[in-house]
């Protein structure tokens, strides 16, 4: 029979031990809410193509709804107060991309709304970022690679009341 002495010693192992894995779980979930929300339940699920396309003014960056359908400037989004939406950002392109939404559009010192930013996503790679849109208005996304707004690499995003508010 284990003595009373290492019963005790036994059950605070256990005890750091379940704690330790509650913190853990605890510091795992905290995580992706400082990266833009990403433990919130999405109801829309996006696809946004981020590349390079060639124009008759020369090449341009742009986002697409589709691979093969990338604009410059990038379509519009339309979405309703309250939306939670996981946008799941592909670059199909040959340089590394990111993909933000930003309260206005600035090519070189670009402010993300509540870091919701990617971060690079390199070419042939995807990564998501869940958005929740809480504010009625037109604001907008864009890469925040230095310059590639310039070329063409942002777009309108629209936030309507929701009906029946
Ligand atoms: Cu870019």
């Amino acid at each position: 029979m284990p003595s009373m002495k290492t019963v005790l010693i036994l059950l605070i192992i256990i005890g750091i031990t379940v704690d330790l894995a509650i913190a853990s779980v605890l510091l795992f979930n905290l995580q992706p809410r400082l990266g833009g929300g990403a433990s919130i339940e999405a109801n829309i699920v996006m696809t946004i193509y981020a590349g390079e396309i060639d124009t008759p003014e020369g090449p341009r960056y742009g986002f697409g709804l589709s691979e093969d359908s990338i604009t410059s400037p990038g379509p519009t989004l339309n979405f309703t107060q309250g939306d939670v939406v996981k946008f799941i950002v592909k670059n199909v392109g040959k340089i590394p991309h990111t993909f933000a939404v930003v309260p206005k559009v600035d090519p070189l010192n670009p402010k993300p709304l509540d870091n919701y930013d990617t971060g690079n996503v390199f070419p042939s790679e995807e990564t998501s970022i869940t958005v929740q849109f809480n504010q009625v208005g037109n604001i907008n996304y864009q890469c925040t690679v230095p310059g590639h707004a310039s070329l063409g690499m942002w777009g309108n995003i629209t936030v309507s009341e929701a009906s029946g508010q």
